[in-house]
């Protein structure tokens, strides 16, 4: 199944299936920064709809060029002249897309470089893990230009950074880097290589059972939608189903013969 992934015949994205299962996506339109058109919004549907049921384990999201995304194709929009209504179901297709990512099931990490700004902060904030470089900003420009977000930073930017810090980026333009960004929840990761890290990250993700991946990587953003109560039950609901699959047999037998890795710091 995971060839008729490969066969979908991307514009935007290029894509790159290991032998471990880690398939690795590339934004590859660096001549406009990577910003998102209509047509990758697309791409990323379709990829993202059939990514659960082909076999992938883990996807590294990473971006050709010096930047990971310019946001929303600001071009495209402009000469699209689009009504809000369009605009309205246009959006509605970037929560397609980046809905299908987060509650998917299947590990993304997001390897980050130069400007993470606006839908494409949308975007990395859709993955699981982010891994920043030296290079990486992250900033909401929106309100500069005269726009507002469209692609769920109300939801994944504010989750990431609390509300008054993705305002404070939409009023003013602030801009995150480095340290601080990692330090205000932007990213999890600020490393020298953020493609070989992601890769790395994505090998050991995948190494985990599908089915526990799918709990991480789909339950815990359902349950955040919950009352306590109800996220309570559904956990164990969940646990039920993922903690007595007949895989996690061998793993558990090695632990109670004392063969199975201990957790250490390093
Ligand atoms: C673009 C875009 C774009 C570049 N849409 N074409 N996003 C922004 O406000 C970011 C806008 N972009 C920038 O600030 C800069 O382009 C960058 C800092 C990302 C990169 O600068 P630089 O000097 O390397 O490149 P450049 O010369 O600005 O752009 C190179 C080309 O990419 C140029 O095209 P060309 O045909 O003239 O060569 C640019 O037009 C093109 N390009 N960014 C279209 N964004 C669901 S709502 C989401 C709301 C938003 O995302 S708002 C967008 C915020």
């Amino acid at each position: 199944m995971t060839l008729d992934i490969l066969g979908f015949g991307t514009k935007n994205l290029t894509l790159d299936l290991q032998e471990d299962g880690v398939l690795v996506m590339t934004l590859d339109r660096a001549a406009k920064r990577n910003a998102l058109n209509a047509d990758t919004i697309e791409e990323l549907v379709t990829l993202f709809s059939a990514i659960p049921r082909a076999g992938v384990r883990a996807v590294v999201l990473a971006a050709n060029g010096d930047h990971f995304s310019a946001g929303l194709d600001l071009v495209e929009h402009h000469k699209a002249d689009r009504s809000p209504a369009e605009f309205m179901h246009l959006c509605m297709r970037w929560h397609e897309a980046f809905n299908k990512m987060e509650y998917g099931g299947v590990p993304v990490i997001a390897a980050l470089k130069g400007a993470v700004v606006g839908g494409g902060l949308e975007l990395a904030s859709s993955a699981h893990i982010r891994v920043a470089d030296a290079s990486t900003y992250f900033a909401l420009p929106e309100g500069q230009r005269g726009l507002f977000t469209g692609g769920g930073a109300t939801i994944r930017v504010a989750g990431l950074v609390g509300k008054a810090r993705m305002i404070d980026m939409m009023l003013t333009g602030r801009v995150y880097k480095g340290q601080e960004a990692i330090d205000v929840g932007l990213a999890q990761y600020l490393v020298e290589d953020s493609l070989s890290v992601a890769l790395g990250l994505a090998r050991k993700a995948a190494q985990n059972l599908p089915l526990t991946n799918f709990a991480i990587c789909s339950a815990i953003s359902h349950m955040g939608n919950m009352s306590a109560f109800d996220a309570s039950y559904a956990e164990a609901v969940v646990a039920g189903v993922v903690n007595t699959q007949p895989a996690a047999r061998d793993r558990l037998d090695a632990f109670a013969k004392g063969t199975a890795a201990r957790i250490r710091p390093e």
